[in-house]
C-alpha cells in the first residue's frame, strides 16, 4: 500500500486529536484577532480564545454559515491583508451572492499536498497521467486537482471540463491513465464513446477521482464497466479548500478526511448538538491550518456520517460515508421528506442505465406533484415496437420510486437525447413551486 504522507495518514488517533487540538487553539486565537465577524460571534457567545484549549472545547464555539460569507462578501472573513492572498476562488451558487473564498502561498501548498494525497489514495505515482476534467476557474475543482497531480510528480493533462470528443481522443492518445471529473460528466463521456466507436480497451484509464455532486453505487457501476478503470469518490468544498477534504482509499469504504487540517463533527441539523460517531447528520468543519480563511465550525448542509473503525488500507484518518443528499437539497413533496439520491438509487436499481434523468416538482391544484422525466436510450425504441414492453417498464421504474420514498410520482419517457449533458454539476432538480410562489401569490 503506497502512501502520500504516512506519518499523519497512518497515526494513532491519540496523536491525530493532539495535533488538531494544538492546532485549533492557535486557529482561533488567530480568527478572533484578525476577523471581526468572528470576534463579535465569540463576544457574543462567551468565548475567549483561552477557552479553547483541545478539541472537546470545540462546541463551545460559535458556527459559521454561507449567510456569513455572503453577510461579509466579498473578503471579510478573510484572517491575513491582501497581500498575502495569492489565489481567489468562488462558488457558484445558485441561489445569492457568489461565495468568494481565497489562499495564501502555504494554503496552496497544503491544497496540493490533500491533492498528492488523493491520488496516492487511488494508487496514483509519479508514472500516472492525470487527465483534469473538471472546470478550470472560479470554480476549485479543476486547478485544485492540477495541483496534486504536479506535487505528486505526475503529468498532469488539463483538460477542463467540455469539448468531450477532444476528451476521448486525449484519453486514447495521451495514454491517460486517471482521471478527474464531476461522475455525470463520467456518464456523458461513456455515451459519447458508444456513438463514435471508442471502446474502453482503447485506452489505458486504471482511476478516476470523480466527485463535486451526489452519486450513487449504481452509477459507480456504469462508470467502472463503461470506462475499463475503478471509480473512487472525492469530496470537498470551496468554503473549506476545494476537492480532496477526503478522498475514497482503494478499499472504497468511505472518504478518509485530511484530518491533520480539518476538524470534521456531524450534528443534528435541528438542535445544532453533537451527534457520537456512527450517526448521520450534518457535516460541519474546522480549518485548523488554513491562513487566508480559515473557518470555524462551517455547516456543509451535507448529510453524512462519521466513521472511525479501522480500514484495511491501515489509514487512521476518520472516513466519511457518501454524502446522503443536502439539508437544502431536500424536497417536501405533501409534507414527505424526500432526497434526490433516493429516487436516483431507486430507478438505478431497475434499471442501471438510466442516469438521464429531471425530476420536475410542481404545484397543482395546491397539491405537490413530481414527475419523473426520463430519457430513453435508442435501444429502448424498439421496447416501443411493443408499447406493452414501454408501459410495464414505466410502470416498474414508478413502482420502485413510489416505495422508495413514500409518494406516488408520475413517470414521463422522453425521446433520445431530450435532456441537456452535464459537463460539471448535473441538474437534476427543477422545482416550479418556488416561482409560482415569488410570482403567483397573492
Ligand atoms: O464541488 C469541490 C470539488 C471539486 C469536490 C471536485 C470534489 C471534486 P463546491 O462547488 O463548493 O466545491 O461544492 C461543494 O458539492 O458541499 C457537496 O454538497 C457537493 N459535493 C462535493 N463533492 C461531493 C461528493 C466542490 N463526492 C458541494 N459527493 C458540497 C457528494 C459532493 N456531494
Amino acid at each position: 500500500m503506497n502512501y502520500w504522507n504516512k506519518e499523519i495518514e497512518c497515526a494513532p488517533r491519540s496523536e491525530i486529536e493532539a495535533l488538531q487540538s494544538y492546532r485549533l487553539s492557535l486557529t482561533v486565537r488567530r480568527v478572533y484577532e484578525n476577523v471581526a465577524p468572528y470576534r463579535q460571534k465569540m463576544d457574543e457567545a462567551r468565548v475567549r480564545p483561552e477557552d479553547i484549549k483541545s478539541i472537546a472545547d470545540l462546541n463551545k464555539l460559535p458556527f459559521t454559515t454561507k449567510q456569513d460569507l455572503r453577510n461579509n462578501y466579498p473578503y471579510g472573513m478573510f484572517a491575513v491583508p491582501s497581500s498575502e492572498v495569492v489565489r481567489i476562488h468562488a462558488s457558484s451558487g445558485t441561489t445569492g451572492k457568489q461565495t468568494v473564498v481565497g489562499y495564501t502561498a502555504h494554503d496552496i501548498d497544503v491544497w496540493a499536498e490533500c491533492a498528492a494525497r488523493a491520488l496516492v489514495d487511488v494508487g496514483g505515482t509519479k508514472d500516472d497521467y492525470v487527465q483534469v476534467a473538471y472546470g478550470y476557474g472560479l470554480f476549485t475543482g479543476g486547478l485544485g486537482m492540477h495541483y496534486g497531480a504536479e506535487k505528486l510528480g505526475a503529468t498532469a493533462i488539463p483538460a477542463s471540463a467540455g469539448n468531450s470528443m477532444r476528451q476521448l481522443e486525449m484519453f486514447r492518445d495521451f495514454g491517460t491513465t486517471i482521471i478527474c471529473m464531476t461522475p455525470s460528466y463520467a456518464i456523458s463521456l461513456i455515451e459519447l464513446m458508444h456513438e463514435n466507436g471508442f471502446k474502453k480497451e482503447d485506452f489505458r484509464l486504471k482511476a478516476g477521482l470523480f466527485g463535486a455532486e451526489p452519486w450513487t453505487e449504481e452509477m459507480r457501476k456504469q462508470i467502472e464497466e463503461g470506462l475499463g478503470l475503478k471509480a473512487y469518490d472525492i469530496y470537498g468544498l470551496s468554503e473549506i479548500m476545494g476537492p480532496s477534504v477526503s478522498t475514497e482509499c482503494q478499499c472504497q469504504c468511505g472518504m478518509h478526511i485530511c484530518e491533520d487540517h480539518f476538524i470534521a463533527e456531524v450534528i443534528d441539523p435541528d438542535t445544532l448538538e453533537p451527534l457520537p460517531p456512527g450517526k448521520q447528520g450534518e457535516l460541519v468543519f474546522t480549518c485548523i491550518t488554513k491562513e487566508a480563511l480559515p473557518l470555524i465550525r462551517y455547516r456543509t448542509r451535507d448529510i453524512a456520517t462519521l466513521v472511525y473503525d479501522k480500514c484495511e488500507c491501515g489509514r487512521t484518518l476518520v472516513r466519511m460515508l457518501k454524502p446522503q443528499g443536502r439539508t437544502d437539497d431536500m424536497l417536501i413533496i405533501r409534507g414527505v421528506n424526500v432526497f434526490p439520491s433516493q429516487i436516483e438509487s431507486a430507478l438505478l436499481s431497475v434499471d442501471e442505465k438510466a442516469t438521464n434523468y429531471l425530476l420536475v416538482v410542481d404545484r397543482v391544484n395546491n397539491l405537490d406533484t413530481l414527475e419523473v422525466q426520463l430519457e430513453m436510450r435508442p435501444d429502448m425504441m424498439q421496447m416501443g415496437d411493443d408499447v406493452k414492453n414501454l408501459e410495464r417498464y414505466t410502470r416498474r421504474v414508478k413502482n420502485a420510486i413510489d416505495s422508495a420514498i413514500g409518494v406516488g410520482v408520475s413517470v414521463k419517457l422522453l425521446e433520445p437525447k431530450t435532456l441537456a449533458r452535464s459537463m460539471g454539476k448535473a441538474v437534476r432538480v427543477q422545482d416550479n413551486r418556488a416561482i409560482k410562489n415569488k410570482f403567483e401569490k397573492k
